[in-house]
């Protein structure tokens, strides 16, 4: 394994990557300017082989420096594509060579990985993302057509009217929700009114062409820099295979998907009711503002139809299995909270009581099972990412379950979640929640190896 820049780069790359402005065309006469790979957004699916090593070449035609993250993948700091890790940045109107051996097999995704703070039009604001799937010589499953499905929002501005529709916990029983409410005013968030599947809002682009028998495998994400959302296919049930790219103990149907900032969901359909039907947003206002997608099939012309889902609820467990856990070595405490417009116009974020950057507080031994129990005492609920590493849900707000692998999980709001990893993978490595603003306002912390 070599570090970044430690080839001779006469070699010819597998992948080369461009950062540069590109142009969408998110609707007939609806262009939008951002940053994307290779001309475009979502950059390019992006197959690897799993235990292959694979060079990836990045040009940056931007005046900032750049980090291209491999999320989900099991590779070194000095790769992984964080400046927190160590990784070395792509520099302004310079280059780049990553090189690593792909694993674990599954869907992954790559996206920026800069701070972006008060700018609007930096980091994962921009359509610098797409899709990475690692292939294993398993058989992936028997499916007709694979399609790849990637929520956005776009023209991100700041707001103090906070969207709280679709948050996860609503009515659950909140066992982090403090005594006493900081009702000190809210500093800005962000807010989108246009959305899109991949680069397209609904109904702007071509359909998912199918026909009556095929089994559809969808790969789901969402590469929002800024909302959860949900998602339904009228007339359809998703049948989830894999949260994060790792199959589930469980595989079942669901007629809704619930996504947080980062995480994706692999889940087929089976298409046995002729028609043309609109998967999206189960909320009308966001479904209506882009967020969706029309699944037509074959000889069918009528008017594409929305059928609003009997639940929208979302519970990771019911994809869990039932075997116990092994018991950690440590547990260590992760508390949330909010410092209401704690540095002036935006929301403060702390962890166990202190904003990055912070002492060097977690230090972890090689081979030990650690459980982190998340405490989210904030009214939003967060999807929490780390770095290189994988964890396994051990319960959401004191429901157990087990087997599903992860690398985000969202927390509900006043919620609880508990996780368990194994540390493997030594070299810096950061946790931090998947909502830029929050992250660069304080929402992260780095594990260090003893
Ligand atoms: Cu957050």
């Amino acid at each position: 394994m070599q570090a970044t820049g430690a080839a001779p780069e006469t070699t010819k790359a597998d992948i080369t990557l461009e950062i540069a402005p590109v142009t969408v065309e998110l609707a007939p006469n609806h262009f939008i300017s951002t940053i994307g790979y290779n001309g475009t957004s979502p950059g390019p699916v992006l197959r690897m082989r799993e235990g292959v090593p694979v060079t990836v070449d990045v040009t940056n035609q931007t005046d900032v420096p750049e980090f291209v993250h491999w999320h989900g993948l099991l590779i070194p700091s000095e790769v992984d594509g964080a400046e927190e890790e160590g990784t070395p940045p792509v520099p302004p109107h310079g280059r780049r060579r990553y090189q690593f051996v792909p694993k674990p097999a599954g869907t992954r995704w790559y996206h920026t990985h800069a701070m972006a703070g008060p700018d609007l039009h930096r980091s994962t604001y921009t359509g610098q993302f797409g899709f990475v799937l690692v292939e294993s010589g398993n058989n992936p499953g028997h499916y007709d057509q694979e399609v790849f499905l990637a929520l956005r929002d776009w023209e991100p501005f700041f707001t103090d009217q906070a969207e709280n529709e679709d948050e996860e916990g609503q009515g659950g029983p909140q066992p982090e929700k403090p005594a006493v409410l900081d009702t000190r005013p809210n500093g800005l968030e962000v807010a989108s009114v246009l959305f899109s599947i991949n680069d397209k809002v609904l109904g702007a682009g071509e359909p998912i062409r199918v026909q009556q028998g095929q089994r559809v495998l969808m790969h789901l994400l969402n590469a929002s820099a800024i909302e959860n959302r949900r998602v339904a296919l009228s007339g359809h049930q998703f049948h989830v295979i894999a949260m994060d790219g790792n199959p589930v103990p469980t595989p079942r149907p669901a007629d809704v998907i619930f996504l947080g900032p980062g995480e994706r969901v692999d889940a087929y359909v089976e298409m046995t009711q002729p028609g043309v039907w609109i998967l999206g947003a189960p909320e009308d206002n966001v479904r209506n503002a882009g967020l969706g997608i029309v699944v037509e099939y074959a000889n069918q012309h009528r008017q594409p139809e929305w059928v609003k889902p009997a639940r929208i609820s979302w519970d990771y467990t019911i994809f869990g299995g039932a075997t116990s856990h092994p018991a950690p070595d440590q547990t260590i405490d992760l508390v949330f909270e909010k410092i209401p417009s704690g540095s002036g116009r935006f929301n403060t974020w702390l962890v166990n009581g202190k904003q990055y950057p912070r002492e060097k507080e977690f230090v972890l031994k090689t081979g030990a099972r650690y459980r982190l129990v998340f405490r989210n005492r904030t009214d939003d609920a967060h999807p929490l990412h780390l770095h290189r590493h994988q964890f396994e849900l051990v319960d959401i707000n004191g429901k157990a379950t087990s087997g599903i692998i992860k690398d985000t999980v969202v927390v509900p709001f006043y919620g609880r979640a508990s996780v368990d990893f194994v540390a493997d993978q030594p070299g810096l490595t950061l946790f931090h929640c998947h909502i830029q603003q929050h992250m660069d306002f304080g929402f992260k912390a780095l594990f260090y190896y003893a």
